[in-house]
C-alpha cells in the first residue's frame, strides 16, 4: 500500500502544534495552557496539544448548540449533506499517507496497520455513511382511517464524543461519520495521547463545506476537557469508547447534569475458545495470534483470553508461543513491523505489572513478559503468552490491553461455555469448530456482542459492534449506529 521511502520522508516532520477547533476557529486553550505530545517511537517530543479549559469546552457546547438551532446543517437537504461528506473522505484520502504516519507518530501503531485500520477505515465510515443517509425513510404507522400516525426520524442534537488513542481515526468516524450524517452537531473530545490526526480531518471537514460550528474539537486531560463536556448541561448524548472506570464517571456526570444519553464502549477480556476438532490447527494459531497481537494488543475485541480444549492446549499454546517469539517488533513505521509500540510508558508498566502478577499467583510466562528495545526510548513490549492461568487468577479477569494473551484449558463444550462466560466483560468472543452445530450452540452461550467463527477480528463496518454486560451499551458501525444520533418524534393527525 505505501512505499517505505515516502514514509522515511515524512518520519521527521515538523508537527504543527494542535489547537482547539471551536466554530470555526482555531484556539490556543483559554489559559494557554498545554500538553507536551511524547512519541512512543523512541520517547521524543513531538509537539504539543492544547489543554482546554472548561470555559473553552463550553464555547464549543454553545457553538454546536447554535449550530444545531439554526439548523445551517441538520437543515440542508441529506443529499446536500452525502455531498459535503463525501467530499471530506475525499480529501481524508489525499493525504492517507501523511495522516497514518502523523498518527502511527503519535500512537506507535504499525504502519501496515494503520494504513488501513485507521486512515482506510475512516474513509470507508464516512463514504458508508454518508451513502446511507438519502435512503432512511420516516415511517406510517397502521392507524384506523380517522388519524395519520406519521414517525419522524430527528437528529438529536449535540453529541459529545469521547474517543481513545487505540484507534483514533477509526473509532472516531464510527462516531463522527453517523452523528454527522444525521445532521446532528458534535464537540469530539480525542484522547490526550493520540489526539494529532483527528484535529487534522476536522480541519480537513471544514475545508469539504461542513459549516463552522458543526464539528469542534477541544483536545486536553480527561479530567479536565472530557469531565467538562460530560457535565455540560447542553450535550444531549455522549458517545464514548474507554475505559469502564471512565465510563462510570461519564454516567455519574449525565446523573449529576441534564441526564444526558450515554453510549459506551469499554473493551473486554473476550475469550477465544478452541475445540479440538479445530480444522487447521496451525492456521487457527496464526490468525488468533493477529487477534491479541496486533497493534501492540491494544483493540478492544482482542482475543486476550484463549481457551483451548485439553487435547490439543499443549500443542496450540506452543504454537502461540512460537509465533509470539517470532513476530517482528520494532519501528511502527517500518513496512516489515508486525507489531508496533505501546502507546505510553504507563500502559507498558501497567502491562509488565499484570504479568508479573500472573507469575506471582502461579501463572507460566511461556514467552514474552519482557519490555524490549529499550535502547530506542520507545515504549515496546514482547508479545507475551502466560499459560497455566485458571479463572481466580486477576490476569484472567482483568483487561491487559496490551500484547498478551492467557491460556487457560477446559474438557468438554460445558466448560467453555463457563468459563469464557466468567467475566464482566461481554464484548467480542472467538469459537473454532469444524462442527456446525456446535458453532451455532457456542454463538448462541457467549454472552458477547460479537461471535466470531473460525476466524477473529475483521467484522466490517456492515455488522454492528457493541458490548453487553460491563463492556458497555449501544452499537458502532452499521445503520444500528444510526440509533444513537436519530430520535423518534410521532406526529398524531386526525382526519
Ligand atoms: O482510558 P480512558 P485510558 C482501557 C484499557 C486501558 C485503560 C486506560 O484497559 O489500559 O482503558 O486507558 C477521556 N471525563 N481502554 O486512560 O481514561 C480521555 O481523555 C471525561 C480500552 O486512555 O478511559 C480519553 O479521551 N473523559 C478502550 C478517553 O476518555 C475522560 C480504549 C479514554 O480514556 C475522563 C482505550 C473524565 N473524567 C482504553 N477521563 C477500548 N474500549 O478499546 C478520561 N477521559
Amino acid at each position: 500500500m505505501f512505499d517505505q521511502s515516502a514514509i522515511d520522508a515524512l518520519r521527521d516532520a515538523p508537527v504543527t502544534p494542535g489547537r482547539l477547533l471551536i466554530g470555526g476557529d482555531r484556539r490556543e486553550a483559554g489559559d494557554g495552557a498545554t500538553l507536551v505530545v511524547i512519541s512512543p517511537l523512541n520517547g521524543a517530543r513531538l509537539t504539543t496539544i492544547a489543554d482546554a479549559t472548561s470555559e473553552d469546552v463550553e464555547d464549543a457546547v454553545h457553538a454546536a448548540r447554535a449550530a444545531f438551532e439554526d439548523r445551517r446543517w441538520a437543515g440542508q437537504p441529506p443529499a446536500a449533506r452525502k455531498k459535503v461528506l463525501l467530499e471530506w473522505a475525499d480529501l481524508i484520502e489525499r493525504e492517507w499517507l501523511d495522516l497514518a504516519v502523523l498518527g502511527v507518530r503519535d500512537n506507535g501503531t504499525e504502519i501496515a496497520m494503520a494504513g488501513k485500520a485507521e486512515v482506510g477505515s475512516a474513509v470507508g465510515a464516512i463514504r458508508w455513511y454518508a451513502e446511507a443517509i438519502d435512503k432512511i425513510y420516516g415511517e406510517i404507522a397502521p392507524t384506523a382511517d380517522a388519524a395519520l400516525g406519521l414517525i419522524h426520524r430527528e437528529p438529536v442534537g449535540v453529541i459529545g464524543a469521547i474517543v481513545p488513542w487505540n484507534f483514533p481515526l477509526m473509532i472516531g468516524t464510527w462516531k463522527l461519520a453517523p452523528a454527522l450524517a444525521a445532521g446532528n452537531s458534535v464537540v469530539l473530545k480525542p484522547s490526550e495521547t493520540a489526539s494529532l490526526t483527528l484535529i487534522r480531518i476536522a480541519e480537513l471537514a471544514l475545508e469539504a463545506g461542513l459549516p463552522k460550528g458543526v464539528l469542534n474539537v477541544v483536545t486536553g486531560r480527561g479530567a479536565r476537557c472530557g469531565q467538562a463536556l460530560a457535565m455540560s448541561m447542553d450535550v444531549d448524548a455522549l458517545v464514548f469508547t474507554g475505559s469502564g472506570p471512565t465510563g462510570r464517571r461519564l454516567l455519574e456526570a449525565s446523573a449529576k447534569s441534564n441526564l444526558k444519553r450515554v453510549y459506551l464502549e469499554l473493551g473486554g477480556k473476550s475469550p477465544n475458545i478452541v475445540f479440538d476438532d479445530v480444522e487447521d490447527l496451525a492456521e487457527a494459531a496464526k490468525v488468533s495470534a493477529a487477534g491479541i497481537f496486533r497493534n501492540s494488543g491494544q483493540v478492544c475485541v482482542a482475543g486476550s483470553r484463549l481457551l483451548v480444549q485439553k487435547g490439543i492446549a499443549r500443542d496450540f499454546t506452543d504454537a502461540m508461543a512460537r509465533i509470539a517469539s517470532e513476530m517482528r517488533v520494532g519501528d511502527p513505521l517500518d513496512l516489515g513491523t508486525q507489531a508496533g509500540a505501546v502507546s505510553s510508558e504507563g500502559q507498558l508498566a501497567q502491562n509488565l505489572e499484570h504479568v508479573r502478577h500472573a507469575q506471582e499467583q502461579g501463572a507460566t510466562v511461556s514467552t514474552g513478559g519482557t519490555r524490549i528495545m529499550q535502547e530506542t526510548g520507545g515504549t515496546y513490549m514482547a508479545p507475551t503468552v502466560v499459560s497455566d492461568v485458571t479463572p481466580d487468577l486477576r490476569i484472567f479477569n482483568d483487561e491487559v490491553f496490551g500484547p498478551v494473551v492467557t491460556v487457560t484449558p477446559f474438557e468438554d463444550e460445558a466448560e467453555a461455555v463457563l468459563l469464557a462466560n466468567a467475566t464482566e466483560y461481554g464484548l467480542a468472543a472467538g469459537v473454532w469448530t469444524a462442527n456446525l452445530g456446535r458453532a451455532h450452540r457456542m454463538i448462541r452461550a457467549v454472552r458477547a456482542g460479537v461471535v466470531h467463527v473460525n476466524t477473529y477480528g475483521g467484522a466490517d463496518i456492515t455488522v454492528p459492534l457493541g458490548g453487553i454486560k460491563q463492556s458497555g451499551n449501544g452499537h458502532d458501525k452499521s445503520l444500528h449506529a444510526f440509533d444513537k444520533f436519530l430520535d423518534l418524534k410521532t406526529a398524531w393527525i386526525k382526519l
